[in-house]
């Protein structure tokens, strides 16, 4: 399968959250979130446009449990805009958690999306927050680019790149998650429906070694 699919000058490589609190060692550390950074890092040179979000929220945010007295973190609680899992503390404004890996490398990155800062909304996605309506201008931003299809990796496969994927279809982009670019939290069997939410949505999935050279 080497080198089947081809990326071009109309495709992003999105790298979603690579951020030491989702590495081990980490606040909300994704079981082997870090090997990402590697993989991340020989793929990107096939892309001359790399967009990264970074989960950044305000102290106190409302997804952290912390937040709501006798709620723990996995927890599902109701929020206005619908069903929201409770997290630890994780990537607050300014600490070291919110910050990226610094083992990342990526001279191509021209876009950095922050997502996650209103206190009362939480955002998984990079197009869009958990309420479902509140856009982050990441549609606009690639249709300005003329950027058509967008490739994901990073953390977490089944939240944050999961809803990023199928939002990207929403807006009407091609979108392909590179699975061994990616790690899980897979809390209670989220992955295999993130999986098939995403397939559902029309989005494809790849290997990192099925990618070919920029055209
Ligand atoms: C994420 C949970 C909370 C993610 C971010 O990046 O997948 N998951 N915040
Ligand atoms: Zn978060």
């Amino acid at each position: 399968m080497t080198g089947e699919i081809l990326t071009g000058a109309n495709d992003a490589l999105l790298v979603v959250d690579v951020q030491y609190d989702f590495c081990p060692g980490g606040a909300l550390a994704v079981a082997d979130g870090v090997e990402v950074v590697a993989v991340i890092n020989a793929l990107a040179s096939r892309f001359d446009h790399v967009v990264m979000t970074q989960d950044w929220h305000p102290k106190g945010h409302t997804s952290f449990a912390s937040a709501h007295p006798g709620h723990s973190p996995f927890e599902t609680i109701e929020m206005p805009y619908g069903d929201q899992t409770l997290w630890p503390d994780h990537c607050v404004q300014g600490t070291r958690g919110a910050e990226f890996h610094a083992g990342l490398g990526l001279p191509n990155c021209k876009m950095i999306v922050r997502k996650g800062f209103r206190a009362e909304i939480d955002s998984y996605s990079a197009f869009r927050e958990n309420d479902r309506q509140t856009a982050t201008g990441l549609a606009g931003y690639l249709r300005e680019r003329g950027l058509a299809r967008v490739f994901l990796a990073g953390l977490a496969t089944d939240f944050c790149v999961h809803f990023s994927a199928v939002d990207a279809r929403a807006e009407g982009f091609g979108a392909c998650v590179i699975d061994d670019a990616c790690r899980a939290i897979d809390l209670d069997g989220s992955l295999a429906v993130a999986r098939e939410n995403m397939r559902a949505a029309g989005v494809g999935f790849v290997a990192a070694a099925d990618l070919g050279a920029a055209a």
